[in-house]
């Protein structure tokens, strides 16, 4: 929100943030290897065959195959991060986002039955859940033997979320002393021998402490906000995926006397996926970072997280497909399944319009609500960044600092009135997600840099590129929304 006022939390941002400690490491690696195996079905067709998931068989099938499901629950995976003491793993963000990045490399249809469950179905529960009602709900939910759904969208409201149901009851007796209700409402059923369906009634238990009353509008977008990074990370595993088939296929076909990957355009390709799926990952792995330093503001980044995700997913499953050509489109490749799966990830958790109008309104208020403090744009934001490499470092401050000086010129010039701006929204949505790229990137980079790491230079390169055309872009979005006529 801070880069609304041009300024940045250095604190929160660099170095980058190292949250696992050395038992949450092993931990983790406990988990990844079984994890790894277990969806490596694509890789080692013959040894695993019947244990481990098919992605394609699933695909046809259309549901998650039952034995997959079992192996699920006995890995653990329904209930990633539920406390140990109420049955399950008990991981961090950070750890969480590593074993869903596993999965969505290799089935997003698992991820989603997964994520459903968990990300969202039951994390009222887990965030915002009494202790008995934890007690009552969460061990049965974190070992699979009970399934969670969460249920916001209404045919009538979708990424408006105002929901309009109402549950209007009166003269009940006990009413003011009773914990425990059951409710009668009017549900469509079918009936199964003429296939009409009619509005029956159903009986419901619900409990007086299921929510404050009047809260749920923000438990609803908690919970979403809670779950968005899982997303950035799953969709990370899923481009790494698209990637190796891209470069395996042109390191393998020869095209005019040559190997296809010797050639400027493939190459071309290959690395802009490349740097795509570095900027999503280091997004994931900030914001997951960032939750679990608990850090409560960060809605925006997850939020930008996700849907720089789901495009940058969008963009290596086609340029993958591109690279293997016809071969690319058929049905056994696997990458057309995962394109299809892909689709969905641009619409749902909030569409990206929605979410972009959401990231910008939300910094926007949050500069006018400093408006007076704020005058003009603090000089060379990124002064105190730490050990950063040169070029991309003066890129980001500038951004920032621009930024910042076009959010305050956009206020003066509309005030409340830029809430119907959604030309101006979508550009001022743009570059914060660009700069948020480009902090997160910088601060990998740097880190990669400064422990030498083999792949320092190859991560600083992506990170000059990314910098190089983000700040072009920035500056091209920014002008726009100042036009005369905007
Ligand atoms: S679930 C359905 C998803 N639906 C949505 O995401 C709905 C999108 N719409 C919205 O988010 C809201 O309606 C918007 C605001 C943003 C448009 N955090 O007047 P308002 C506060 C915190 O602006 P509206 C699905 O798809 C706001 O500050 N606070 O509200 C299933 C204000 O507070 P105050 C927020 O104009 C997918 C108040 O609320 C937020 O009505 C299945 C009112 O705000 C926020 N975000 O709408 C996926 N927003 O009153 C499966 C608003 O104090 C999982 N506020 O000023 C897949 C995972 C796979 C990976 C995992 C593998 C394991």
């Amino acid at each position: 929100m801070n880069i609304f006022r041009g300024k940045v939390s250095v604190e929160q941002v660099f170095p980058f943030p190292e949250v696992l400690n050395e038992e949450q490491r092993e931990t983790l690696q406990m988990l990844v290897d079984p994890c790894a195996k277990f969806f490596a079905f694509s890789v080692v067709k013959t040894l695993f065959e019947k244990e481990v998931n098919d992605p394609l068989k699933n695909d046809t099938l259309e549901k998650v195959e039952d034995h997959v499901m079992e192996g699920l629950k006995e890995m653990g995976a329904f209930g990633l991060q539920v406390p140990q003491d109420l049955g399950g793993l008990g991981l961090t963000n950070t750890q969480y986002a590593r074993l869903v990045e596993i999965v969505g490399a290799h089935d997003l249809g698992v991820g989603i039955t997964l994520g459903a469950h968990q990300s969202i179905g039951f994390k009222g529960i887990l965030l915002f859940g009494n202790p008995k009602q934890k007690e009552k709900y969460l061990p049965k939910l974190a070992s699979g033997q009970e399934m969670a759904a969460f249920c916001l969208t209404e045919p009538a409201s979708g990424s408006d979320a105002s929901v309009s149901t109402r549950p209007f009851k009166i003269w009940i007796s006990n009413g003011g002393l009773a914990e425990i209700f059951t409710v009668f409402a009017q549900t469509p059923v079918k009936d199964e021998k003429t296939g009409e369906t009619k509005d029956k009634v159903t009986a419901f238990i619900v409990e007086r402490s299921f929510g404050e009353v009047g809260g749920g509008f923000k438990v609803a977008m908690n919970i979403l906000n809670n779950g968005r990074f899982g997303m950035a990370a799953a969709l990370s595993g899923t481009m790494t995926n698209c990637i190796k088939k891209a470069v395996e296929h042109a390191a393998g076909r020869t095209q005019f006397g040559s190997k296809i990957h010797t050639f400027g355009a493939i190459q071309e390709k290959i690395a802009r996926m490349q740097m795509a799926q570095y900027v999503t990952e280091s997004m994931a792995y900030m914001v997951s970072a960032n939750m679990d330093q608990g850090f409560t503001e960060f809605q925006i980044e997850a939020a930008i997280s996700k849907v720089y995700a789901s495009e940058a997913a969008w963009f290596c499953a086609d340029e993958a497909i591109q690279i293997l050509g016809g071969m690319g489109y058929m049905k056994d490749c696997g990458l057309e399944r995962v394109m299809r799966d892909l689709r969905i990830f641009r619409i749902f958790e909030g569409t990206n319009d929605i979410l972009r109008l959401f990231v910008a309104l939300t910094g926007i208020q949050y500069a006018g609500n400093h408006l007076k403090e704020l005058q003009k744009a603090m000089k060379n934001p990124a002064a105190n960044m730490g050990v950063l490499f040169g070029a991309g470092k003066w890129l980001t401050s500038k951004a920032i600092e621009d930024f910042g000086a076009t959010i305050e010129d956009l206020l003066i010039k509309h005030g409340k009135k830029i809430i119907n701006e959604q030309f101006i929204l979508k550009r001022v949505a743009d570059s914060a997600m660009d700069i948020y790229a480009m902090v997160s990137v910088l601060s990998r980079a740097s880190r990669a840099l400064k422990r030498n790491e083999a792949s320092a230079q190859h991560e600083s390169l992506m990170c000059q590129v990314y910098c190089d055309e983000a700040s072009e872009r920035i500056s091209g979005n920014l002008k726009s929304t100042i036009l005369p006529n905007k």
